[in-house]
């Protein structure tokens, strides 16, 4: 049955910093199609209050304080989810920061700090949770990318270096490891609504939209901004039985912004 392929019945799902944002609206999909959900967080108030939103979306999400780029507490969380949830079926690498900074203006420390939690941070999640993938005999691992993994814009070099990285490690994860039948696979966010881009829609003082904001829907064929429950779907698709051999895409959530060169002057 090919809705049954859909189906996450008895799967693990991990979520790094889940407790809002585009990594909320993910695992809460995964629950919908019937995955248990773990997430983590960087500090214990938003893995309080995602837990508390997540219950409130009549989800029983277990939280797990963790900063994603500190190996020895990955690795430490990782055995402890194994102890008291399951072994994790499902893997998505959502945790992120973005800094938006001219490049020559950008100290070696704010670059390395981006690469770290957006590149790094997945190298050690997916290194943490593949042997155990490889034991059970299947596994999914979903990097969340972005546009910036194809393309560059003022102001954010590291961000799209990192993102970029990230692509070429989803192809090596899927390379390396889909023998063991582990799919590995990326979804690019377009221009998402979320506290991230909240600064890029911001409302003039005149009362008119952020330039950024004219210009991305100018961008976009469908001539708005993403939602998070856009990447729902992908997501579920790409973390089920449904993408068995589907490995080592980028699947890009975008509105068609990739796409087109953008609305031409009147
Ligand atoms: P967000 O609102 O800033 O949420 C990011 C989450 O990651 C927050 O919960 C944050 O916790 C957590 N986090 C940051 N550093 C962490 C660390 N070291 N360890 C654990 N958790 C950490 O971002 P978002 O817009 O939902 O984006 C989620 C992902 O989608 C990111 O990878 C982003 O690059 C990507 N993306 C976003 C868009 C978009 O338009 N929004 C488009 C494409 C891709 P804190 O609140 O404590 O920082
Ligand atoms: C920016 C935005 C983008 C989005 C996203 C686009 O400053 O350009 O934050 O980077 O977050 O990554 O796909």
């Amino acid at each position: 049955m090919i809705l049954e392929s859909f189906s996450l019945k008895g799967k693990v799902a991990l979520v790094t910093g889940a407790s809002y944002g585009i990594g909320f609206a993910i695992a809460s999909g995964l629950a919908e199609a019937g995955a248990t959900i773990v997430f983590n967080d960087i500090k214990q108030e938003l893995v309080d209050k995602g837990i508390a939103a997540y219950k409130e979306a009549g989800i029983e999400a277990k939280g797990y304080v963790c900063n994603v780029c500190d190996e020895e507490a990955v690795n430490k969380m990782i055995a402890q989810i194994e102890k008291e949830v399951g072994v994790i079926d499902i893997l998505v690498n959502n945790a992120g920061i973005i800094k938006r900074i001219p490049m020559v203006e950008m100290s070696a420390a704010d670059f390395r700090q981006v690469i770290d939690v957006d590149l790094n941070a997945p190298f050690i999640m997916a290194k943490a949770v593949i042997p155990s993938m490889i034991k059970k005999g299947h596994g999914k691992i979903i990097n969340i990318c972005s546009m910036m993994s194809e393309l560059g814009r003022e102001t954010v070099s590291a961000y799209a270096a990192a993102k970029g990285g990230l692509k070429m490690l989803t192809k090596n994860i899927a390379s390396e490891y889909g023998e063991f039948n582990i799919q590995c696979n990326g979804i690019g966010p377009g221009y998402i609504e979320t506290p991230q881009t909240a600064p890029l829609r911001e409302i003039q003082p005149d009362g008119s939209r952020h330039p950024f904001d004219q210009f991305i829907l100018a961008k976009t064929p469908a001539n708005r901004w993403g939602k998070t429950s856009d990447l729902v779907g992908p997501a579920v698709f790409l973390a089920s039985d449904a993408s068995d051999f589907v490995n080592g895409h980028i699947l890009y959530v975008d509105g068609g912004i990739l796409a087109y060169i953008g609305k031409q002057p009147k």
